[in-house]
């Protein structure tokens, strides 16, 4: 372990409910410099098109990621010492000027990209991965491995407003961000709107596989399909809280029943091991719609996770 990586505060010495809450309980820094991969806030939900209220997202988060230790229990991967980690706070955003939220979630971003590090995102709504993959993917497109109820291509809404958290895929695609025969989108459910809603994502060489597929072939089977269609190159990996099922992530702004337990999730993520992962997020927790901080502990467990294996891969490519 390099004496220099920045460690949590130690729950033997400072109880987990005392103390400032940071991601993970690690220190709060100011500057990406100097790190491989930081834990970010983007307080933003103006692309919600219901049940608004993912921008109390990280902050929720930051709380209930107090509960995570030091080691991954199956794999061992011990983040923090493979890897230079710290919560860089919450990147700047507009509440109340949709053009204007995104340009500053791109900026905030590109920060992190620029010093070398990787951003391990706590959104928001969906949309806020749209400025985060401007900032990720502006030297080349990348694939994407996405978890979700929804597939999030859609068009327009309202008229012809084209940025929505049901629309950023779809713009991303559009904006040369996406190699899109390299895009898996696993757990896709629930009602549509039409018949053909996915007609479009297929067009372009996208792969959904629904959650009825999962079902059938299980964790392993199809994340060994998500890492051949990654295939050793930059891939972006995005988790939409509302994958889950909203019997264990209630808290969210488009619930969808019949979606993933915690545990097959877990299980997923541990597989994304070896993908080149050069940004990452976990999206539409939203507090209000909460019970007890149960969707935002899901949440922040699904950060640990995809931080574990960033981790992992990071010190395995050293
Ligand atoms: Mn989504």
């Amino acid at each position: 372990m390099n004496p220099a990586f920045h460690q949590p505060v130690d729950a033997a010495q400072v109880p987990r409910f005392a103390g400032l809450s940071t991601f993970m309980r690690l220190p709060a820094v100011t500057s990406p410099a100097g790190l491989d991969i930081a834990l970010v806030g983007i307080p933003w939900d103006g692309g919600t098109t219901n049940r608004a209220g993912a921008r109390h997202g990280p902050r929720e988060m930051r709380n209930q990621s107090s509960l995570m230790r030091r080691v991954h229990p199956v794999t061992k991967a011990a983040p923090f010492s493979l890897a230079n980690v710290a919560d860089l706070g919450d990147v700047s955003v507009n509440p109340i000027d949709l053009l204007d939220g995104l340009a500053r979630i791109e900026a905030g971003i590109a920060e992190i990209v620029a010093a070398g590090a990787i951003p391990l995102c706590a959104g928001g709504d969906h949309l806020t991965t749209l400025p985060v993959l401007r900032a990720v993917a502006k030297a080349r497109p990348v694939g994407l491995i996405h978890f979700d109820a929804h597939s999030d291509t859609n068009d327009t809404y309202f008229g012809n407003n084209p940025y929505t958290h049901g629309t950023p895929f779809r713009r991303a695609i559009e904006e040369g961000l996406l190699d899109p025969k390299r895009v898996v989108q696993i757990g896709i459910r629930g009602s549509i709107y039409e018949p053909d809603e996915h007609g479009w994502a297929r067009e372009q060489g996208i792969r959904i596989i629904t959650m009825e597929e999962f079902v059938q072939r299980g964790p392993s089977d199809v994340m060994a399909e998500a890492r051949a269609i990654a295939a050793d190159q930059p891939t972006y990996v995005t988790f939409d809280i509302d994958s889950l099922d909203p019997s264990m992530a209630p808290g969210t702004g488009t619930p969808e029943i019949g979606g993933f337990t915690t545990r097959e999730a877990q299980a997923m993520l541990r597989l994304l091991g070896g993908v080149d992962v050069v940004g990452a997020d976990v999206v539409e927790v939203s507090p209000p719609f909460d019970v007890g901080g149960m969707t935002a502990l899901a949440g922040a467990t699904m950060m640990f996770e995809l931080l574990c294996v960033m981790a992992g891969t990071l010190a395995r490519r050293r």
